[in-house]
């Protein structure tokens, strides 16, 4: 992996983030979707690399594009291994809510935990608190830590957490500890990720979301010197999702068994998540969001806000790029 991939990543994002832009706010998230996949998928094609998808749209049987397992790239050059999640927060761009994007992460061959279509359990932190926050510890006695680690009182932070039923107890005792929450419908690969920056009045992330974003996040997060932890959840009595409601826990931990995953109740660390030696995080945003805006379509021109987050040169790249048309005669500066 050279710095060149930095910039090939920042356009297949934007590449991505463009397409599904075309369908915010029409309510089909499938259509989105696939619009992202094909245009990040059309990109990654021309850049020269023996890319692999670890982390996809599915299995090869029940996605055409970008699933487990596919080849991109050019087919010469170094072995990137691939987490695509090209409409991270469908939903959101379906109905037009903030905090819809394109995001990938990249890392050399191995470098990315084949995390499977589960649930995982997720902690999510700033770099103060690195190491020092712990899963397995109760959300109160992180929030102790959490305040001490940033030299807050525990009534200054904030605590995002995702509005599903199965939090209902999270969010209670997050609260009664006397901290704020602010639940969020959709998208814990961005609320994870503003975890890592001090301004975004966001201290951490608490909760179970699935497990493959756990890994683009854990990416982010490696980058950026963070925390993040994650546990998979297999027990649909926890999940408490519809998708889940013909599966039984004996079941998925089979099934877990299956995929070689020995320890289903192992705590995974940002370095084992995202273990490479290096590691990139891009993306794009679909609809505004806290930490970049969504596409901007103008006569002239089309307008991307993105972050690419490397480890091959300790950057964070906010970038934000004018996509010229032919013939444009008026190209405004912002
Ligand atoms: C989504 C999505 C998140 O987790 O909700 C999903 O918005 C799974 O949760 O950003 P549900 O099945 O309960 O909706 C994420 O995709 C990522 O963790």
């Amino acid at each position: 992996m050279d710095r060149n991939l930095i910039q090939e990543l920042l356009e297949v994002v934007e590449q991505a983030a463009i397409a599904s832009a075309q369908l915010t706010g029409q309510g089909r998230k499938n259509d989105a979707d696939a619009a992202a996949v094909e245009a990040m998928r059309k990109r990654m094609g021309t850049i020269p690399m023996q890319g692999r998808i670890v982390i996809g749209e599915g299995e090869r049987d029940e996605a055409p594009m970008l699933y487990i397992g596919e080849d991109v790239g050019s087919g010469h050059g170094p072995g990137v291994d691939f987490a695509v999640d090209p409409c991270e927060g469908t939903n959101l761009c379906a109905n037009a809510q903030p905090g819809s994007m394109a995001v990938l992460a990249a890392s050399d061959r191995g470098g990315l935990f084949n995390a499977p279509d589960f649930y995982m359990n997720k902690l999510a932190a700033p770099p103060a608190a690195k190491g020092k926050v712990d899963l397995r510890k109760s959300p109160t006695e992180n929030l102790g830590i959490l305040a001490d680690c940033l030299g807050l009182a525990t009534d200054e932070l904030v605590v995002v957490v995702m509005d599903r039923a199965r939090h209902k107890n999270l969010i209670a005792e997050i609260r009664s500890a006397g901290a704020r929450v602010k639940p969020i419908s959709d998208g814990d690969v961005s609320a994870a990720i503003a975890c890592g920056f001090e301004g975004t009045g966001t201290h951490c992330l608490m909760g179970i979301g699935a497990a493959p974003e756990g890994v683009i996040s854990a990416a982010a997060l490696r980058c950026l010197g963070g925390h993040f932890q994650g546990q998979l959840v297999y027990d649909p009595a926890i999940a408490m999702t519809k998708e889940w409601a013909d599966l039984t826990r004996e079941g998925n931990l089979a099934r877990l068994a299956e995929m070689g995953i020995t320890d289903p109740d192992r705590v995974y660390g940002t370095e084992e998540l995202a273990s490479g030696r290096n590691v990139v995080f891009a993306a794009s945003g679909i609809t505004d969001g806290l930490l970049f805006h969504g596409v901007k379509f103008e006569p002239d021109c089309t307008r991307t806000s993105s972050l690419v987050i490397s480890s091959l040169d300790h950057t964070a790249r906010f970038t934000n790029t004018v996509h010229i048309k032919a013939g444009a005669t008026k190209v405004s500066l912002r």
